[in-house]
């Protein structure tokens, strides 16, 4: 899958964003939403992703959807840390296969991270 191919709208989280599979919600407001990872890397993993963009990639997103993107995600990363108390978190961004990316619905994760814990992703 090249970075420059079209967006798919049965991509996993647009089912999600559709409502047609469930998911565990977060966060949400018109632009935005957050919810947990099925796969988590750490208790508290969390994806947010724009409800409005068909942006597959870093590349592709408008500078203004980026931007509610990522303030979503610091909003989010500071309700995480303040329910979970991890010693560090990480913002991770995959893009294209290659990259990592398995699902082409542009898509933050926070990563809760404890020293005393091991990392699994
Ligand atoms: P990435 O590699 O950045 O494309 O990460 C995709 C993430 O999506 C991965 O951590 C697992 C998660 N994921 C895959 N399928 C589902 C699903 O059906 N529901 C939820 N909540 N997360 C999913």
């Amino acid at each position: 899958m090249t970075l420059n191919a079209p967006y798919d709208p049965d991509n996993i989280f647009a089912k999600i964003l559709r409502g047609e599979i469930p998911s565990v919600k977060v966060w949400e407001d018109e632009h935005v939403l957050a919810f947990m990872d099925v796969f988590p890397q750490s208790e508290g993993h969390v994806l947010i992703v724009s409800k409005t963009s068909t942006a597959r990639t870093l590349l592709d997103i408008e500078p203004e959807t980026l931007a509610r993107l990522a303030e979503a995600t610091r909003r989010t990363a500071r309700a995480v840390v303040k329910a979970l108390r991890p010693e560090g978190f990480q913002i991770l961004q995959f893009n294209g296969e290659a990259g990592g990316q398995t699902v082409f619905h542009l898509h933050f994760h926070i990563v809760p991270r404890w020293s005393d814990r091991p990392m699994k992703g």
